[in-house]
């Protein structure tokens, strides 16, 4: 099994509130699809979540009464957008199942501590794909959390331990400087100890982290043979290969 993370800055415009991508969201599913793998996917909520969720602060938990439509309004937008994943998946020929995490997970101060990991393997057991997505989700001590795609794809890949782990990015990778720099460069793997040594910049509002949070997520993911990687899904054949395990361009993730 692969897991692979459709990030929301590549099926939706980020900057834009519920703006979808779709036609790159179609070509993705359709990748999937050809490549023949079972696959868990994970999707990002980008312009479906991030900008109503950074509005309302709502990563800070329960603070203040007008939060609560707030955080409803999220739960239903990102509904939307899985929707639509959904709907993709099994026109590409995929049979997927939703898996909401505001209904199957349970944080307890902004991290997971509960997932019905027996639920999705007895789906993956039956030939069907669970999809996942950044979501709101209970916290037991905060009153509500943002669920990221990320941590849901940590707490998978610990549990699963999939075959490889692919993040589907709008980029081609990691770059060594800002990328409208002159002569940035295409990092092809990066290890715990590059981290402090590069700039990273947020360009569009993200309650969840940014590149730097994303990266130390995923050196706790990535195998002993570095096989985790963010690859760039806005070109047509990357996801693709990168699930037939063909070399690709893109930026693997060493161990931490
Ligand atoms: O897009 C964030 O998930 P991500 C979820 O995977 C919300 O970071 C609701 C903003």
């Amino acid at each position: 099994m692969i897991l692979v993370k459709l990030g929301g800055s590549v099926i939706t415009d980020k900057s834009q509130y519920q703006a979808l991508h779709e036609e790159v969201l179609v070509r993705l599913c359709k990748e999937i699809s050809d490549s023949g793998k079972d696959v868990v996917v994970v999707h990002g909520a980008g312009s479906f979540g991030h900008i109503v969720a950074h509005d309302n602060r709502l990563a800070d938990g329960f603070k203040y009464e007008s939060q609560i439509n707030a955080l409803a309004t999220v739960s239903r937008d990102v509904r939307q957008l899985n929707l639509m994943v959904i709907d993709a998946m099994i026109s590409a020929g995929i049979s997927p199942v939703s898996l909401p995490p505001s209904a199957c997970v349970v944080m307890r101060d902004k991290e997971i501590v509960e997932i019905d990991f027996d639920r999705i393997r007895s789906y993956l057991e039956m030939g069907i794909s669970p999809v996942m997505f950044g979501d709101v989700a209970l916290d037991e001590l905060q009153g509500f959390s943002i669920c990221s795609g990320d941590q849901i794809m940590e707490a998978l890949a610990r549990e699963l331990v999939p075959e490889r782990v692919i993040f589907v990015s709008d980029v081609d990778g990691i770059m060594d400087r800002e990328p409208s720099e002159p002569g940035a460069k295409l990092v092809d793997c990066i290890g715990p100890s590059d981290l402090d040594n590069m700039s990273f910049h947020v360009r569009v509002k993200d309650v969840t982290g940014g590149i730097k949070k994303k990266l130390s997520a995923m050196m706790k993911m990535a195998g002993p043979d570095g096989a985790c990687m963010i690859i760039n899904g806005r070109v047509p054949g990357r996801l693709e290969a990168a699930l037939r395990g063909d070399e690709v361009v893109g930026t693997k993730v060493e161990l931490d």
